[in-house]
């Protein structure tokens, strides 16, 4: 821990909820000199000059010109112009929280990393959750890859796991990087379209490179229109590798599995929160951080002996391929929970700069050709976008650790270095700062030593030639609900293709070599010819299915955190409706009470009851399932055609749908047809019934009556 003399650093953990936290934030607290309030404070000018006019600029006279001598004004206008800096090149649109991480045990036969090795210690995190796609103002629900980047200010200095929440990538060497996100990006003569994939330029692209196909199946899947950023996994994609104080070294890959499950949106209601809520998933995140619906992920590794590097009928340095975990199960190293939101989104979110190059001692590298290109990428980055080599010195960026070395100088330099010897070594400063020798523990970073012996070749390993299999073994291992998303996701966006010859590439020479069926059902809907054999021969795994991969399997613990809307209107049954907020309340579910409008309704005992939103201001697509409170506020509602949507609308999307008795012959003059989620009772029999139906997501066995619901 640096002494207050050394570089100050802001707080990354105010705020406090445990014991732990609440020592670690006294400590941090004491170094923190950035985080400004201003409550009570006089409005001055960045020079410290008190303003006693901040309404009108300084005029020759009142109707006269404007006076160049205003320097308040033109500080004010300059600073102004200069707000924003350039947005990601890929990842603009995001959103952060703080929080921290907890090891369960000591790992130490796995890695010396000292964040790893006890449970006592608090390891704070900043974290950052991205689209790849669209711009900094882009919508939130839009298919897309999502970027899952953890910074963890280790005592050891900062450890970046940037990674996504899906598993594999698009490309398998970094020179291909540009062409792939010139391929996704808008295309250039329109700037056409914002956040999506579906147009020529990327099925142009993918259709012609097939390393793709796993990872374009996984984009075509559920898990590219998540429900929401608390119930997503993350991957850091690449092989990595730990190191234990003995210097042996293990492969690894880093999973983040949610607490809160692995859900996702149905396409109908991602394409409608685009538009009723951009913000959606953002607004969820920071909404559970403010209520204390804490999200918690795991993290995980699955590790391979060095010895074991070859054993497998894929290559590890491949990053589009998974290890299945039926091979080789997740191994728990401790958890992660964000109960902080950022002050300020600029200087937090969008300040923060990650890089996988950022290790500590204990973690290395592979020789994974896209990671090596990915190294040497986001530092570079930073350099445009947040001006200069000292990114570094910005708060959000700042190690815990001290970072002294005799770099200088450059943009936006903030330390003032004392001392006079800018270089080591030096008999000037005394020598300082020093190089400390690698050791068991606290020594200096060592490179793991691997031995390379090779021609500096131009050249792809034949080990990384199969592209089909594992995009195979993927569609294999999924639900027939989700296989069926998988065909409606290549079919929505290959109809947006222009270009048949492309639309008829990516039939017959990707998806045929996948699975013919797969093939078959997308020529279908997009009206090309069944192709009858796939192009290239598929090695056969051994494996035939990985239920690892299906989200149907991973529902979470708790329904803590859902959301149910509770509509309610004139005449409701307050007594009943109170009952059940409490009941749900108990399990943490986030409740709220929706009304014909923003205005209270009267309950049938004459008192008046508050709404948190009208039907029309949350619709039910920002919900996980929805209860009609009973009471005469029934048949207002019934007539109320907003509500009569929300309830079809819920039921198309396949949430429970329940209420108290008199909801009852409602939902049957909707002729809405019976099942597990839709439920009404006045006892707790009901409810208990209600709340088991969310802990299920979905009712995923009303799919085929929804069809017949209009969207
Ligand atoms: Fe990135 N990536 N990437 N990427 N990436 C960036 O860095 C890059 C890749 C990922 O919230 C950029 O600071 C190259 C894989 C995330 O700030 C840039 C290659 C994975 C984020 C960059 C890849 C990722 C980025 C843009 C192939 C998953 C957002 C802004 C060699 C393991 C981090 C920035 C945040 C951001 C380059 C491939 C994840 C341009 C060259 C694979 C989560 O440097």
């Amino acid at each position: 821990m640096p002494s207050k003399k050394e570089a100050p650093r802001e707080s990354q953990l105010a705020g406090t909820d445990t014991p732990d936290r609440a020592n670690t934030n006294a400590k941090l607290q004491s170094l923190e000199t950035v985080r400004s309030d201003a409550t009570g404070q006089a409005l001055r000018t960045n020079q410290g000059v008190k303003i006693a006019d901040n309404q009108n600029s300084l005029k020759a006279g009142p109707r006269g010109p404007s006076l160049l001598e205003d320097f308040i004004m033109r500080e004010k206008i300059t600073h102004f112009d200069h707000e924003r800096i350039p947005e990601r090149i890929v990842h603009a649109r995001g959103t952060g929280a703080h929080g921290y991480f907890q090891s369960y045990g000591k790992h130490a036969e796995l890695t010396k990393a000292g964040f790893l090795q006890d449970p006592e210690k608090i390891t704070p995190v900043f974290v950052r959750f991205s689209t790849v796609q669209g711009p900094r103002g882009s919508g939130d629900t839009v298919r897309d890859v999502r970027g899952f980047a953890v910074k963890f200010f280790t005592d050891e200095g900062n450890f970046d796991l940037v990674g996504n929440n899906m598993p594999v990538f698009f490309i398998q060497d970094a020179i291909k990087f540009p062409d792939f996100v010139h391929a996704v990006k808008p295309e250039p003569h329109n700037e056409i379209p914002t956040g999506g994939s579906a147009h020529d330029t990327f099925w142009d692209f993918v259709s012609l490179v097939p390393e793709s196909a796993h990872m374009v199946i996984w984009a075509m899947s559920d898990r590219a229109i998540p429900k929401s950023l608390r119930t997503m996994e993350g991957f850091g994609v690449h092989t990595f590798r730990l190191i234990n104080a003995e210097g042996v070294a293990s492969f690894v890959k880093f999973h983040w599995k949610p607490k809160q499950g692995v859900l996702s949106l149905l396409w109908d209601e991602a394409q409608k929160l685009a538009g009723k809520d951009t913000d959606y998933h953002r607004r969820d995140l920071w909404e559970a951080i403010e209520t204390g619906n804490y999200p918690e992920w795991e993290l995980g590794v699955q590790i391979v002996p060095e010895a074991d590097e070859h054993k497998f009928d894929f290559d590890l340095l491949d990053p589009t391929k998974i290890i299945p975990e039926e091979l080789v199960p997740v191994t728990p190293l401790g958890k992660m929970v964000l109960n902080r939101n950022p002050d300020n989104f600029f200087a937090e979110t969008e300040q923060v700069a990650f890089c996988p190059g950022h290790i500590v001692p204990g973690i290395d590298f592979t020789n994974d050709p896209l990671l090596q290109g990915r190294l040497f990428s986001y530092t570079d980055t930073q350099i445009s976008r947040l001006g200069g080599p000292n990114f570094h010195e910005i708060p959000i960026n700042r190690p815990l650790a001290p970072n002294h070395n005799g770099q200088r100088d450059a943009m936006h330099r903030v330390t003032i270095d004392k001392g006079r010897a800018a270089y080591e070594p030096n008999s000037i400063d005394g020598g300082w700062p020093k190089e400390t020798p690698p050791a068991a523990q606290d020594g200096g970073f060592e490179s793991y030593q691997e031995r390379i012996d090779a021609h500096k070749i131009r050249q792809r390993s034949e080990s990384f030639g199969d592209h089909f299999s594992q995009a195979r073994l993927f569609f294999h291992s999924m639900s027939p609900s989700e296989q069926e998303h998988i065909v409606n996701a290549y079919s929505f966006e290959l109809g947006k293709v222009e270009r048949e010859h492309i639309r008829a590439r990516q039939v017959n020479e990707i998806l045929a070599n996948i699975d013919l069926e797969l093939a078959a059902k997308v020529a279908a809907k997009l009206g090309l010819p069944a192709p009858k054999a796939g192009t290239v021969d598929v090695p056969k795994l051994s494996l035939k299915a990985s239920p690892a991969l299906s989200q149907m399997n991973h529902l979470g613990e708790s329904i803590k955190g859902r959301k149910v809307a509770l509509l309610v209107a004139d005449g409701v049954d307050g007594a009943l409706a109170d009952k059940l907020v409490k009941a749900l309340e108990a399990e943490s579910v986030q409740i709220k009470v929706l009304g014909p409008t923003s205005a209270p309704v009267k309950t049938a005992d004459g008192k008046t009851l508050a709404v948190d939103a009208s039907m029309e201001g949350l619709p039910s697509v920002a919900f996980d399932a929805v209860w009609v409170a009973g009471g005469k506020g029934v048949e207002a509602l019934k007539g109320d055609g907003v509500a009569v949507h929300f309830i079809l609308e819920a039921y198309k999307h396949l949430k429970p749908v329940a209420g108290h008795a008199e909801a009852k012959a409602w939902f049957d003059s909707l002729n809405l047809k019976a099942d597990s989620g839709l439920l009404a009772g006045n006892d707790a029999k009901a409810i208990k019934a209600f709340t088991q139906a969310i802990g299920k997501h979905r009712v995923w066995e009303r799919e085929a009556a929804a069809k017949a619901v209009p969207a």
